[in-house]
């Protein structure tokens, strides 16, 4: 198992759209292990492959406080079922901001799990909008795209400060 380095907005790799999975081989399988390794020492709720700097469909998502809830998502796809949420959304590429976002309520999610079965599972809540903050992620989208360019470019130059400060310092 191994932490994998997460990419930070704004990264031109994070508008990177990732390509479906042929086939859930054994490499797959290390990269979703290693993917759960990252997102629980983060600490986080999600992870995209895409953050990974791996552009492949490819998810994991765990919202338990207990983390025992984990589920991986390969080739996902999303049916919206209906209603309208806003939650307070932050993210592992973005951090140290926090925004609340406009999403559905209920979602039917298609996909393959790590052991390369097909399943569905609906979800509402917090669970329903992890999985479509992770989807955007692979299609190169971020919660930020949802703000206002005002408020997207204050965190993007807060970021970059923060970044040049590090650099000076390191
Ligand atoms: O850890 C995370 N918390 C979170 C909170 C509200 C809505 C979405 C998320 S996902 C985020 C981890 C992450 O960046 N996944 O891509
Ligand atoms: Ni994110």
């Amino acid at each position: 198992m191994a932490l994998l380095p997460i990419l930070e907005y704004p990264s031109p790799r994070l508008r990177i759209r990732a390509q479906p999975v042929a086939e859930v081989t054994a490499a797959v399988r290390r990269l979703i292990d290693d993917m759960f390794e990252t997102m629980y020492a983060a600490p986080g709720i999600g992870l995209s492959a895409s953050q990974v700097d791996v552009h492949r469909r490819i998810i994991v998502v765990d919202v338990s406080p207990e983390h025992d809830a984990p589920h991986a998502f390969v080739n996902p796809e999303i049916e919206v079922l209906g209603g309208v949420q806003e939650r307070e959304e932050g993210c592992l590429s973005v951090p140290g901001f926090q925004e609340t976002v406009r999403r559905a309520e209920r979602i039917r999610v298609t996909a393959l799990g790590r052991d390369g079965e097909p399943f569905t599972l609906e979800a509402e809540g917090l669970l329903s909008v992890c999985i479509q903050h992770e989807c955007d992620h692979l299609e190169g989208k971020l919660f930020v795209d949802y703000l206002s360019s005002l408020k997207r470019g204050r965190i993007r130059k807060k970021l970059a400060k923060q970044r040049r400060e590090e650099a000076a310092s390191a």
